[in-house]
């Protein structure tokens, strides 16, 4: 069965919901390693006051029985402890008694660079909410969980996956420079997957190339416009004999362009993806737009926000591409028990003798 992740949830109702299907049964999960993840995903600098509210922890509905998978449906459900400051504005049913709290009038002024324009003009809504509530960031928390029993499945044949922001001396000066212009900053992250054996994802299917998958599920995230996968970019002004990660006797490269994956597939080195977030678009200091109920010009709307996300991208695009490889690793080595998926990879890296 194919590993697949489905996720609802808006940024301010009751809360985040996730269903994985397709976890072999044996898993052991670790609930602190899962709200440790929450947790660095709320950390990081220039973030909004909104991350004093939550304090992100997994809840386990379904698929798990004294922290083992049980080989069916896993429910995931991240709360939002800021719904108590929205009940009447986001309220699942229609609301009973006078408005009140946050969310109660309909927004009309589109963000640039948000979904709210092109959202509320696709659905046919009225209120701007409609659209930014389930576009926002806030939903990559129950990614993040997910990613972290996608890290729990990958340990398991030695896979590591880690992401970070890319060093950047006075990121935090040029955050709080933009915090004090009322404007917003974008940055880079990196994300690194050690252990991978050769031969996840194919070229003999354009969608299941791994390369692809892992640049969509980054490019997914809120906010990011640029992937790229080893030297990426860079690479377009190499030469060939530059380019290239050259095959030593033991089969391994003492270089590597490639990010760990050619024509599609693994191939044993070091994963690497990096991807590039644009500024926040929720500005203090807002630009121009139209107010959508009247027609007239207008400045876009303002709301608490995040002056920079940078350090949670790296945990989200963490999770994603642990998701990805996770998903990855269940097409190439199947198995309806843990023992059986962890024995067909060794009977794989056994017959092509990688270490
Ligand atoms: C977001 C806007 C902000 C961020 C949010 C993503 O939400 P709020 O307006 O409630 O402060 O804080 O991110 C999170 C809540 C989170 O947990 O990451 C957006 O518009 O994308």
């Amino acid at each position: 069965m194919s590993l697949r992740l489905a996720s609802a949830g808006e940024s301010h109702g009751p809360g985040l919901v996730a269903i994985l299907t397709g976890l072999p049964a044996g898993l052991t999960l670790d609930r602190d390693a899962i709200d440790d993840d929450l947790r660095r995903r709320q950390e990081g600098y220039g973030r909004s006051p909104r991350q004093r509210i939550e304090q992100d922890r997994v809840e386990v509905l379904a698929g798990l029985r004294h922290g083992r998978t049980l080989g069916t449906p896993l429910a995931l459900v991240v709360r939002n402890r800021d719904h108590a400051n929205w009940t009447w504005g986001m309220a699942p049913w229609p609301p009973e008694g006078e408005p009140t709290g946050k969310g109660t009038k309909p927004v009309t002024l589109p963000r640039p660079g948000h979904a709210d324009l092109a959202g509320v003009l696709k659905y046919g809504h009225d209120d701007v909410r409609n659209a930014l509530e389930r576009a926002s960031a806030r939903h990559t928390a129950v990614h993040v969980a997910a990613g972290a029993v996608a890290k729990a499945l990958l340990a398991a044949i030695g896979i590591e996956v880690r992401g970070a922001a890319v060093d950047e001396p006075g990121l935090q000066a040029r955050i709080d420079e933009a915090r004090a212009d009322r404007d917003t900053v974008g940055g880079i992250v990196e994300i690194r997957a050690t252990g991978v054996a050769p031969g996840l994802g194919t070229y003999a299917s354009k969608e299941d190339r791994l390369d692809g998958r892992l640049a969509a599920a980054v490019m997914a995230i809120q906010a990011v416009k640029g992937v790229e996968i080893g030297d990426g970019f860079a690479l377009a002004a190499l030469r060939g004999s530059q380019a290239h990660d050259e095959i030593g006797p033991d089969r391994r490269r003492s270089t590597n362009h490639a990010g760990g994956l050619e024509a599609g597939m693994s191939n044993g080195e070091e994963i690497v993806v990096r991807a590039a977030m644009k500024p926040l678009p929720t500005l203090m200091k807002p630009l121009a737009s139209v107010d959508l109920a009247t027609g007239e010009p207008g400045q876009a709307l303002v709301e608490r926000s995040d002056v920079a996300a940078v350090e949670a991208l790296a945990v989200v695009a963490e999770a994603a591409v642990a998701w990805e490889l996770a998903v990855a690793a269940r097409d190439k080595f199947g198995g309806d028990a843990l023992v059986d998926f962890v024995a067909a990879h060794r009977a794989y890296v056994d017959r092509i003798s990688w270490r």
